[in-house]
């Protein structure tokens, strides 16, 4: 008397489907895995919420970048004054750690704002362990 293969793997497989089913109902959600991006920038509502950023705006603070390209360049998604640098020069992330200690050669100065041949407006802090040669030039 031979027991027919199927047989006996129809029950599992029917007990493994409903338990399959029943799962899904019990999954987290992307919401709950931190891994929701509800609005696509590419930061997702948990980083979103961490940055104090829009998680339903691509572009919170309305300056042409997403928050996520924001991120990545080291500007403030909040601040549409602040935003990445595209006139050439390499400039670091730890420039809102800089701080004067001096005028003499060799010290930090203190950080000012000019616009630069690019017609981009930089500060001098932007550069970060870079020596920086100043020229400038007043009216008379
Ligand atoms: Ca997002
Ligand atoms: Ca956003
Ligand atoms: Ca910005």
């Amino acid at each position: 008397m031979g027991v027919e293969e199927g047989s006996l793997l129809k029950p599992f497989l029917r007990g493994g489907l409903w338990l399959l089913l029943g799962c899904v109902g019990c999954l987290p959600s992307m919401e709950e895995l931190g891994v929701l991006d509800s609005d696509g920038d590419g930061l997702t509502d948990s980083e979103e919420a961490e940055l104090g950023t829009d998680p339903m705006r691509e572009d919170t603070d309305s300056d042409g970048f997403s928050d996520a390209e924001e991120v990545a360049e080291n500007t403030d998604p909040n601040n549409a004054h602040d935003m990445p640098y595209a006139g050439g020069w390499a400039i670091d992330a730890c420039r809102e750690d800089v701080e004067s200690t001096g005028y003499e050669v060799g010290d930090i100065a203190e950080n000012f704002a000019l616009v630069d041949q690019f017609g981009d407006t930089v500060e001098l802090h932007d550069f970060c362990n870079r020596v920086v040669l100043l020229k400038g030039a007043a009216d008379t």
